[in-house]
């Protein structure tokens, strides 16, 4: 299998704007650490998908008030969002 570098995003925190929420790119929001974004984040990886979904990471222990209100009301890693559109 051939190696893709990838160049990590940085962690998103409070103070962080968000991504474009609705220009048609998939995003995984994840937290490096956590374990249940890990798992989706290797079947990503394995899947050669990281150019198709893009990485978000959050930092948990101070999230963006954003991330709630327009992501995930849970508030929790790891989602997959993907955009779906209705013509
Ligand atoms: N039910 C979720 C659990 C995900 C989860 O608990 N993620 C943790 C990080 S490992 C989290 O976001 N914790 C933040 C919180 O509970 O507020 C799943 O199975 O994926």
């Amino acid at each position: 299998m051939a190696s893709v570098k990838e160049v990590l995003p940085p962690v998103l925190d409070s103070t962080s704007q968000p991504p474009p929420l609705f220009d048609g790119t998939t995003r995984l929001y994840t937290n490096y650490q956590c374990p249940f974004a890990q798992r989706v984040w290797i079947t990503r990886n394995y899947k050669g998908l990281q150019d198709k979904i893009k990485l978000v990471p959050i930092d948990l222990a101070n999230r963006p008030a954003w991330y709630k209100e327009k992501v995930y009301p849970e508030n929790k890693v790891y989602i997959v969002a993907i955009q779906v559109f209705f013509l």
